[in-house]
């Protein structure tokens, strides 16, 4: 059968459906773009999602997904013993829908619009830099009040997810590990325990220097 193929960059939002294909044991073809407006992929990468964003799953029929977690619902119902997300009837899928959209709808798009400020505010990159200042302080408000959610050792307490998936990857992002250990530790040790897993420890090597 002809596999997905995930359109990414190294470190990014990407790597968390890395981790949910290789846990569910799916085989994929992998190409690396830089989604900078000035890079040589870019233009590739619009062919592939015109948000010019990754990641972006290439599906076998040639379908293409794009948003990480619609991905990692796709990843769940090709191999549901997977178990990335709390099934029906399950008591934890109120908190699984509520945390997870929380990450994707309040928390992500603060790197989305930080991480280059001066692209969103036309190119001024005094303007740009106080975008990036004033998304990194509310971010860290955002996982504070996750951090009060938070159970162990993971997100949901006894049950993986892939809200973990997310915190893994997120913690390696600013404001970086010293924050996350001072300000939210639950969060943190919610991230080892699914950085513990193979084939998530070995995307984390591959991308970041400091692993864990
Ligand atoms: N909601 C998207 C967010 C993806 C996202 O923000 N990706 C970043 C890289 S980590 C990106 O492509 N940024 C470039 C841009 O938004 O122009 C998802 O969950 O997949």
């Amino acid at each position: 059968m002809k596999k997905p193929l995930l359109v990414g960059a190294a470190g990014c939002g990407s790597i968390i459906v890395e981790f949910g294909l290789n846990l569910a044991g799916i085989a994929y073809d992998y190409e690396e773009v830089d989604y900078s407006d000035d890079s040589p992929t870019r233009a590739r990468l619009l062919q592939v999602n015109p948000l010019g964003q990754v990641p972006a799953l290439v599906l076998p029929d040639g379908k293409v997904m794009s948003e990480s977690l619609a991905i990692l619902h796709w990843i769940q119902d090709q191999k549901p013993a997977v178990a990335l997300i709390p099934p029906p009837g399950d008591a934890a899928r109120a908190d699984f829908y509520r945390w997870a959209v929380f990450l994707i709808a309040a928390v992500y798009p603060t790197w989305t619009y930080g991480d280059d400020g001066k692209k969103w505010v036309g190119g001024d990159a005094a303007a740009g830099k106080a975008l990036r200042d004033s998304t990194d302080e509310h971010r860290k408000k955002l996982l504070k009040q996750m951090e009060g959610a938070c159970g162990a050792p993971h997100f949901l307490g006894k049950r993986f997810s892939a809200i973990d998936l997310y915190l893994a990857a997120m913690s390696h992002w600013r404001p970086g590990k010293d924050w996350w250990s001072s300000h939210v530790p639950k969060l943190l040790a919610a991230a080892r325990a699914a950085i513990d897993r193979p084939e998530v420890s070995r995307i984390i090597a591959r991308d970041f220097k400091q692993q864990a």
